[in-house]
Order: C-alpha cells, then structure tokens, then sequence
C-alpha cells in the first residue's frame, strides 16, 4: 500500500528532495497552462522585476552619475647630497642633482564617454624621482589625467590635507653630517637661501624694499613657490564641463592639482663662503583633495512622462536610437541618449529618454527624481502623456516633480506630446488637455507680467555704492550691505527675478507612437523650439558681452 509522506516516516533528506521536486513541478505546471506569447511576457516581466529591484537597491550597475573620489597629487622628489669624485680629483665639487616635481592630475572631458563608472575612487600621481650624483635630476612623476564625459560637473568638497610621506622635516644631510649641520649656521643660512632664491621670482631689491614687513613678504613669497600655500587659501576645484560636447574643438585639459616641487641638490646650496655644503632639500608634499563628480548628460531636448507613458517608443519613432519598450512601469533605467536629424537632415539634435517619474519622486518615490540631472541643461522638455489615462493630473503631477527638482524647471520651454492617439476616448481627452494647458500658461505668463521690475544696481556707475560687480550680482550681499549702511530705505531694494522667462505657448501634438503616426510633427515642434531657444541664448550672451564691454572696457582690451 502507497503511504503518503509523513514526518515519522521521512528523513529530512527525502523532505528537502520532495519539497524542491514538488515545487519544481508545480511551477512547471503552472507556466505550461500559459500560451506562448504569455509565457514570453511572463518570464519578460519576472526579468524587468528583478533589474528594477536591482536599480532600487543600488546594488550594482555600470552606469554612474554621481561618485566621491579622493585625488593625490605627487610629492616632489628629494634633492641630492652628493661630491664629485674623480681620479687625482678626490675632493670634487658638489654634485647632487635636484629632485623631480611630484606628478599633477588634469581632468579632460572626453567625447564617448558616457558614464561615470570607469573612474577610480582612490587616484594617485606619481612622486617625483630623487636626484641623483654626477648633477642628474630627478625625473618629474608622471601626470595622472582624469577621463570625465562632457557635461560633467567636478566640485571639491571638504578640506585639503598635505600628503605626508616622510615627516615634516626639510632636509636632507649628507650621511653623519645630521647633527653637524644642524648645529651650524651654515644650515640656517641656506635656509634664507632657499627662502630668498629657490623660487627664483623674488629678488633680494624686492625684498628688501618691503622694509619691515619684508620678512611676511618673504614668507608669502615662499609659501607660494614651494606649493605650501596656506591650503584654506587655495580657491577650490569648481569646474563645469557642460560646453564640453557642444562644438568640436577638443576642450582643453585643466589642471586641478598641482605636484610637490622637487626638492634642491647641494650644489644650490654652494657660495664663495661656503664651498662644501652637505645638505640638500626634500621635495613638498603633495595635495590630497575629495571631488565631487556628477555627470548631467548633454541633450537639447528631455523627454518626461510617467512610467508607461511611450517616452521611450516615442524616441525609437524619431531616432534611431533603440531604446528598450515594454508595457510595465520603469523599463527605462537609465538614461539613453538619441539623435534626430532635422530640415532635412542639415542639422542634429539630441533627445534624452529617462525613467519616468512619478508623484512623490521628490521624495524617492520610484527610481526618485535624481535623473531628472541628466535633463536639467536641456534647453527644450517634451513632456510625453498618455492619452488613455488621465493626461491633465499626469501633467500636474510632472510640473510639480520638476520644480520640486529645481526651481523654475516646470517652467522652461516645452512640446507636449500627447501620445496613445489610438485609444478610445483620446479624442475629447486631447482636446481637453490641450484647452487646460492653454489655460495655466496664461496665469503663469500673466504672473511674471505681474512682478515688480527689477532695479539694476550699477556698481560701475559713480554715485553708486563701490563694491564689485560680483558682490553686487548677489542680492544677498547687497541688500545685507545696504542695512548695515543705514541706505535700505533710500534705495529701492532690487525685487527678487522669478526664476523663469517668457516661454511661448507650449503645442500639444497628438500622437500615436507605437504607429508613428503624428512623429514627423512632434520633430518639427522640436527642432524649431530648440533653433529659437539657441537663438535666444546666443542674443542673451551677445547682450552680456556687450554690456560687459562698455562697463569694463579696460578689461576686455587687456
Ligand atoms: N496603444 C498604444 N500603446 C503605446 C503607444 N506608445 C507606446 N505604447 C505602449 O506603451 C507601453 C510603454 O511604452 P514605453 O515606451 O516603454 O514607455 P516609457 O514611457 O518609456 O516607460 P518607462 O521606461 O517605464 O518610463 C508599451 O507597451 C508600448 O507598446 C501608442 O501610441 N499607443
Ligand atoms: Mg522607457
């Protein structure tokens, strides 16, 4: 008689294979009553779970946007003690060479490259080489140089520290000469020495004529030639690489940390008085700096809707980019950039796809609202709504998320692209939406309209209060300033500027994507938008420059 498993008769061997085989089975079972196109869809879906579940998490993935590395420039290498020593020349001259500069670190914005994660965390320079006898110099470090993609954002944060190798002392003695020359005066006399001549830009007329406070001059001087700068000092690293991709010249690299200094050999250190001197100097430390690096991906346009909108088949329709469609919630998980030739392929611009968005992104909600960095320096947003759903609350909830992001960025120039023509009732939702987006653009034309005028404090003009141009830019000071003056109620404060402008009527262009009915219109609207809004930027920063040129001409002749 067949007896059915229970715990008395079965050894937890056998329980464990039942359970795996009975599951196994039961699974099966189930996928098999599923038909083949379900089935597909199933396991597609089972697969998107798991790599949103995996972007979610953070766990793993090799697109980056944002990473905290550490940069060490080298430390120069030290100098040389060294004599000559040749036959029937026993007593040879001084002869040590000096040290090689510590390596520097550039960073260089290259074309190609996309991501973030092919850049170290930890990034050292090489030291300089010591000097050696016979006058060879040590050999500088070799410079590291740091690949970011254009449109990368590198920001310091936190405090300078020397890179400390070898204590702080600065000398190097010839062996067992240590505490000789430490008692001499000879040593402290080279120390002046190095003061006054190893950065070889001060002379001693220059010095001398500081009269007393000749010895901060001389300090000051010194701090600088020997890279010891007092490091609070030191502007930070801010470098914004958003020009990089636009045109095609290559941008240049820019140094962002400078090496040690190598250090000096004795025969630096040789006068007529002196004529045997056994020391030499260690080359400075380097830098030890933390930089932040964003990347915000360049593109003309950013496509934005909520997960399952059509965004991304949308920019399959118009480009050739071939992003991945699929009908559930956050298939896009990271950006992806298209181009899209226009009037009649002479020109190119760019579209980003991002994840979609939804209500309480600002708050992490979804894949959260960080992405929304790889659309902000668009200079034209596409918002793109489904028709089948609610497309008027999706464009609220869009707006909101947007400025919550950044302030004024739900105002910036948009086309509307109101997808998912094919479904029923699209029709009387269109016209609907396309009514309601006539109407708040109105109130929000009407509210920059409404706004004091801005006065334009004019530090160049006299009568004015003198302070600089860039002080006087930021509103804070200037309005702090003017209390402390007592002239805040004489003045007429300068009125804070909505952080946004003027923007034409956004145009709603109905849409069947997965048709690609309608497209060839949405990158009409596109391409014109995009040709207006640079337009408007070139005219902006022409106005600048020449506004610049007749408040400083000195400046721009120089
Ligand atoms: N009926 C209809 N369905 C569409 C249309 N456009 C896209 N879809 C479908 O909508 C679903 C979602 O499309 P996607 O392009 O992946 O949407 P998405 O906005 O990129 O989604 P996420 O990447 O998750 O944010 C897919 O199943 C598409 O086939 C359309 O014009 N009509
Ligand atoms: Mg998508």
């Amino acid at each position: 008689m067949l007896r059915s498993p229970t715990s008395a008769t079965v050894t937890p061997a056998a329980r464990r294979f039942f359970t795996v085989f009975y599951r196994h089975f039961a699974s099966t079972s189930i996928l098999c009553n599923e038909s083949k196109p379900e089935l597909d869809s199933l396991l597609r879906k089972s697969k998107a779970t798991r790599s949103a579940d995996y972007k979610l998490n953070q766990r793993g993935t090799n697109f980056v946007d944002t990473r905290v590395i550490i940069v060490e420039s080298g430390t120069g290498g030290a100098g040389c003690v060294s004599f000559a020593r040749e036959k029937y020349r026993p007593k040879g001259p001084p002869s040590g060479g000096n040290g090689g500069a510590g390596g520097n670190v550039w960073v260089i914005p290259t074309k190609g490259e996309t991501s973030l994660h092919k850049v170290p965390p930890h990034i050292i320079a090489d030291d300089g080489q010591t000097g050696q006898g016979d006058v060879m110099h040590g050999r500088a470090g070799q410079d590291i140089v740091i690949k970011v993609p254009p449109g990368t954002v590198v920001t310091e944060i936190g405090t300078r520290e020397k890179v400390i190798k070898r204590g702080q002392d600065m000398w190097v003695h010839y062996p067992n000469f240590e505490d000789e020359n430490e008692a001499s005066d000879l040593l402290r006399a080279a120390a002046h020495r190095v003061l006054l001549e190893a950065p070889s830009i001060v002379r001693e007329e220059e010095v001398l004529s500081h009269g007393n406070s000749r010895e901060r001059f001389l300090a000051k001087k010194i701090m600088e030639a020997e890279n010891l700068k007092p490091l609070g000092e030191t502007p930070k690293v801010n470098l914004d690489f958003s020009d990089a991709g636009e045109n095609d010249d290559p941008f240049p690299p820019q140094l962002i940390l400078k090496g040690g200094r190598g250090g000096l050999g004795n025969p630096f250190f040789q006068t007529p008085d002196i004529r045997v001197p056994r020391y030499a100097t260690r080359g400075a430390p380097g830098t030890r700096i933390r930089l932040h690096l964003e990347l915000k991906t360049l593109a003309d346009i950013g496509l934005v809707g909520l997960p399952n909108a059509g965004k991304s088949t949308l920019l399959r329709a118009i480009s050739n980019a071939k992003p991945e469609v699929a009908a559930y919630a956050f298939t896009t998980l990271n950006p992806y950039v298209g181009t899209i030739p226009y009037q009649n392929a002479q020109k190119v611009m760019t579209v980003a796809d991002i994840p979609g968005l939804i209500a309480g992104a600002s708050d992490n909600r979804g894949l959260g609202h960080s992405f929304l960095r790889h659309i902000e320096r668009a200079k034209v947003l596409c918002m793109v709504l489904d028709l089948g759903g609610d497309p008027w609350s999706a464009y609220l909830t869009l707006k909101k998320e947007l400025g919550a992001y950044k302030e004024g960025l739900d105002k910036r120039r948009q086309v509307i692209v109101a997808n998912k023509a094919d479904t029923e009732g699209s029709q009387a939702a269109y016209a609907e939406l396309s009514k309601k987006i006539r109407e708040l653009w109105e109130e929000e034309m009407a509210m920059l309209d409404a706004q004091p005028p801005v006065v334009e404090f004019n530090a160049a003009k006299p009568g004015t209060i003198a302070f600089d141009r860039k002080e006087a830019e930021e509103m804070d000071k200037f309005e702090k300033a003017l209390t402390k003056l007592g002239l805040d109620e004489e003045v007429k404060k300068p009125a804070k500027k909505l952080p946004w402008k003027k923007v034409p009527c956004p145009i709603v262009i109905p849409v069947c994507a997965m048709k690609g009915q309608g497209v060839s219109r949405v990158i009409e609207a596109m391409g014109r938008a995009v040709d207006e809004e640079k337009e408007a930027e070139e005219v902006e920063k022409r106005k600048l420059k020449e506004k610049e040129e007749k408040e400083f001409p000195m400046i721009i002749q120089g």
